[in-house]
């Protein structure tokens, strides 16, 4: 027998239902006023749910959402025939709970239609662009400017219909200026170190490679109308599997293509630096503050840090979840040390934050054994992680005099899981990265820990320069490397 399929009218129908939240009556506040680039799992089980949670709390409408969804018509053709209505599958250590969200109130694959994509640029109730594009989508080159030899960033530069992050957004803000030149904030939601300052720079980079003519005076409407806030966002998603699937049919009795699963944690912490409005989060429990970065390290280098190394680490020692990997005595011991060695040093505690608790909060929210997240997952794109999450801090602990051994074991164990390609059984790894034909051809031919530590230190765009030449740094990088690479089968 199939089941019917999640739609606004079929939700109506099966509530209410022991287990399910659903989404406020009547769906308020559905009006759009926020446009989504990159409408993928983790916005649906965080911005979207905080979104609601506001504009509850508030009741204060104009702020549903138009997710947008570059790559692929996947995320579209899963949403728009439910109405755009989805579950968010909560898992925790011991409850599982279902909560529908309605915030989203629309879906555009621009490939099919970009006159929709405009039409929201355009609109003046559309008062806040969010992203979540991953780090690659931001297409980076190695000191950080917008890289303009990319084919795709160059193509969106001569005009056409754009393809990158930027191209997208720069070329949407122009359409703006030119329209109404109403005010409008840019809001990225991903993981990187002064998120938002790093999106504006990335756009006056895309202006100042316009004609003169055409990027000066958009640079200046920029300057004066957009706010680039960061932010620092976080709540684990793992990707959807075909058990989360079953066991929200169950809980529903209707059949939901769009799901998503989360851990019950969610944190957003908003620098409060709006150009024309925006929801009332701290109602939903977002910090609004006019600092991010404290918040923003602690997160990126303990939380994140810690994710890549047991996710290396324990991919290669062949635990498929991160789960697994860090009720391991001997992986849950380094992930400790590495935390308390070598990350805490280097932080400043956010205001109201004990990093000792936060540290140990991270490790339990990780061995959540509900959550089935991929070490695989994790490893991904990991040459525009590493130097985000682990880098920095080894930075930081070499410039203070100290050898951050488990932060470098966690390089040595990335150097591992790219030159191996299999776990210690035989089993295949896959290296997902933008970069993955550079790493392995890097790496091709190199023999023994200190040929493959030389030939990925000189990757520029992941080791700076300085750190490359540090011997401290190279020494204890090779020395676990040649460990790691030992236990290979
Ligand atoms: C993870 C993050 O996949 C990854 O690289 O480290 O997605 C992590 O789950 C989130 O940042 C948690 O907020």
């Amino acid at each position: 027998m199939t089941t019917v399929r999640l739609t606004a009218a079929s939700l109506d129908g099966v509530l209410p239902r022991p287990g399910v939240t659903a989404p406020p009556p009547g769906g308020h506040g559905r009006d759009i006023g926020i446009l989504h680039l990159g409408i993928g799992a983790f916005h649906r089980a965080h911005q979207a749910v905080f979104t609601e949670d506001a504009v509850t709390a508030t009741g204060e409408g104009g702020w549903g959402i138009c997710g947008v969804t570059q790559r692929s018509a996947t995320v579209a053709d899963q949403l728009l025939p439910q109405d755009c209505r989805y579950g968010v599958l909560e898992r925790g250590l011991d409850t599982t709970s279902l909560r529908i969200v309605g915030q989203v109130a629309d879906v555009v694959f621009p490939a099919r239609d970009a006159g929709r994509l405009w039409d929201r640029f355009t609109d003046p109730a559309v008062r806040v662009v969010t992203l979540t594009v991953t780090e690659k989508g931001y297409r980076r080159d190695a000191a950080g400017h917008l890289d303009v030899t990319d084919a795709v960033v160059r193509a969106d530069l001569d005009g056409g219909h754009p393809r990158s992050t930027v191209g997208v957004l720069a070329r949407g803000l122009q359409r703006r200026a030119a329209a109404t030149g109403a005010p409008i904030t840019v809001l990225t939601c991903d993981n990187l170190t002064g998120n938002g300052r790093v999106l504006q720079r990335l756009v006056a980079d895309f202006c100042a490679a316009l004609p003169t003519a055409e990027g000066e005076p958009l640079a200046a409407w920029i300057e004066r109308s957009v706010t680039f806030p960061n932010s620092m966002v976080d709540r684990i998603v793992p990707a959807t599997t075909a058990g989360d699937r079953a066991d929200a049919e169950a809980l529903l009795g209707l059949r939901d293509e769009a799901l998503v699963v989360a851990e019950p944690f969610r944190q957003w912490v908003v620098e409060d630096l709006f150009a024309a409005g925006r929801p009332a989060w701290e109602r939903a429990g977002a910090s609004l503050v006019t600092d991010v970065e404290p918040f923003e390290q602690l997160k990126l280098r303990m939380l994140n840090g810690t994710h890549s190394l047991l996710a290396y680490l324990g991919a290669l020692a062949g635990h498929a979840t991160i789960a697994e990997a860090v009720r391991h005595p001997a992986l849950a011991e380094t992930a400790q040390q590495m935390i308390t060695e070598d990350v805490a040093p280097t932080l400043v505690a956010p205001p109201g934050v004990d990093v000792a608790v936060y540290g140990r909060s991270v490790l339990d929210r990780f061995a959540n054994p509900a959550l089935r997240h991929l070490t695989t997952q994790v490893a991904m794109d990991g040459s525009q992680k590493l130097p985000l999450r682990l880098l920095g801090t080894v930075r930081d602990r070499l410039a203070a005099g100290a050898t951050p051994r488990w932060a470098i074991r966690g390089v040595a164990a990335w150097m591992a899981y790219v030159t191996l390609g299999a776990d210690r059984t035989g089993r295949p790894l896959p290296l997902d990265d933008p970069m993955a034909d550079r790493l392995r051809s890097a790496v091709a031919g190199a023999q023994g820990a200190p040929a493959v530590a030389t030939a990925l230190l000189g990757v520029a765009e992941i080791f700076p320069h300085d750190l490359a030449a540090s011997s401290t740094f190279r020494d204890c990088l090779t020395e676990q490397l040649a460990e790691l690479l030992a236990t290979a089968p």
